[in-house]
């Protein structure tokens, strides 16, 4: 316990920590084509010559559009509290402004069914990033219409699945869809705008505050957004690096956080562009309070000041000496703590419980597998920053979940299938799933740790 005011809660009130596991729509659906699904800013993405490593389309991958009753079992026979999937809006609404659509809804609500049969609480992500085309054509994100087309389809799936339902992401990483979607153009829409990306900050948080209010006013459980947080290391304590190290936190975690924890933007000025496009009343949307705040952490980043030519104010360094993944992400739980401290020091009681809604690695694995995967280091990854999430609870820090991403190998975006972040194999031509070691482990973990909990020892 520190003398920290916001840190005033002892590990004894806290509620037991709950566990879940991930995965998004465009990322294990597959079956693009099927049951009347529409397009979004991913299929213009994965049709795009070269614009996926492998060149998959992510089909057929985990193919869990059918075989989500798989998944169900999997995320049942582990043990965990709740199953994190997303929604394909182009599945509900294959076209703005016409009916909905009765297979994919019909679709989804068997599988809140499935899942509440098997013990499992569904937490429904409304947005994984696959926006619809056809609202990408009229400006996507940087258009606030956008927003409000977002409220549309949430009042659409709230009414089909909100007496089931009662746990909610809105949007998932708006900083991903920002940065890498609209600005530099790594992920879909494929944009490269710089600086001129950042409405898109605005109108995500928009659609999470309207989505928010409809999904309250149905009284239809607990609701919040999820952002991807790093820890920023300046790198050197140089004041040019340090400066620079101060615009990328601001750019990666406070712009998104600020809003919806403080009510108003952070200042900037400094990256000479206009003011963001708030209109009266937006912001007491945006930071009307949420149930809990999401954060996915995979790593730390280290920043310095940029070379003169440069067109933006920083530049991302590695980190030497430590570990990485698959990806050459820098392994470092000390970071996630740095991170939750930040948000406990930054916002103090106006922050909600914490929910890690993503964490976990990717590793080297073969594509076919008879028997399961030895993955050690993705063991020792989550072991680590689960630790890092005992020690922060037992400090008074109230972390209220972990999520691993993700239960399955999936499509990871513009890496195609070359990047397996699965407790579970899948063969991505034949849609076999093969339990990985990371996940008997897991499984053993959470039955260990509830086992204790019921004797009495431990929280
Ligand atoms: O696969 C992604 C996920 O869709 C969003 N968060 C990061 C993961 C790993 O890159």
């Amino acid at each position: 316990m520190t003398d920290d005011p916001s840190r005033s809660r002892h590990a004894r009130d806290l509620a037991p920590l709950r566990w879940s596991v991930a995965t998004a729509a465009f990322q294990i659906e597959g079956a693009r084509h099927a049951d009347g699904r529409g397009r979004s800013i991913w299929d213009d993405f994965v049709e795009s010559p070269g614009a996926v490593l492998d060149g998959a389309t992510a089909e057929p991958g985990p193919d869990s559009w059918h075989r989500w009753r798989e998944d169900i079992a999997l995320a049942a026979a582990l043990g965990v509290d709740r199953y994190r999937f997303s929604l394909s809006w182009v599945r509900v609404q294959p076209e703005h402004g016409r009916p909905a659509n009765r297979l994919a809804i019909d679709r989804y609500s068997r599988m809140v069914d499935v899942l509440l049969e098997a013990g499992v609480t569904p937490f429904v992500t409304l947005y994984h990033w696959d926006l619809p085309s056809a609202l990408e054509e009229r400006g996507g994100w940087l258009d606030r219409a956008t927003s409000f087309a977002f409220a549309d389809y949430v009042e659409v799936v709230v009414g089909a699945l909100g007496d089931r339902v009662s746990d909610w992401y809105t949007i998932n990483e708006p900083v991903s869809t920002t940065l890498q979607g609209y600005a530099i153009g790594e992920l879909a829409p494929a944009r490269t705008l710089l600086f001129d990306a950042l409405p898109t900050v605005h109108h995500q948080l928009l659609a999470h505050g309207l989505a928010q209010q409809i999904i309250r006013s149905a009284g239809a459980g607990r609701v919040g957004i999820v952002n991807n947080h790093t820890a920023v290391r300046s790198a050197s304590e140089g004041d040019d690096d340090v400066a620079a190290a101060g615009v990328y936190d601001l750019l990666h975690n406070r712009l998104f956080a600020d809003p919806v924890l403080r009510g108003e933007y952070p200042d900037v000025s400094m990256l000479g562009v206009p003011d963001l496009p708030v209109a009266d009343g937006d912001l007491a949307l945006i930071s009307h309070p949420s149930d809990f705040y999401g954060v996915n952490y995979y790593n730390p980043t280290r920043v310095g000041a940029a070379a003169p030519d440069s067109p933006i104010p920083f530049e991302l360094l590695p980190i030497e000496g430590v570990p990485t993944t698959g990806f050459g992400w820098p392994i470092d739980p000390q970071g996630l703590r740095v991170v939750l401290d930040q948000l406990a020091a930054r916002y103090g009681d106006a922050l909600p419980p914490i929910v890690i809604g993503e964490n976990g690695a990717s590793f080297p694995e073969p594509d076919q597998t008879s028997h399961a995967i030895d993955d050690a280091a993705r063991i020792d990854y989550l072991a680590r920053h689960l630790d890092a999430v005992d020690r922060a609870r037992a400090d008074g820090l109230d972390v209220a979940e972990f999520t691993v991403w993700s239960l399955l190998d999936n499509f990871e975006w513009a890496d195609g299938f070359t990047q397996r972040f699965g407790l579970v194999h899948v063969d991505h031509r034949t849609s076999v799933r093969t339990p990985k070691a990371s996940y008997s482990w897991l499984r053993d973990r959470i039955a260990a740790v509830r086992g204790r909990r019921e004797a009495g020892v431990g929280a």
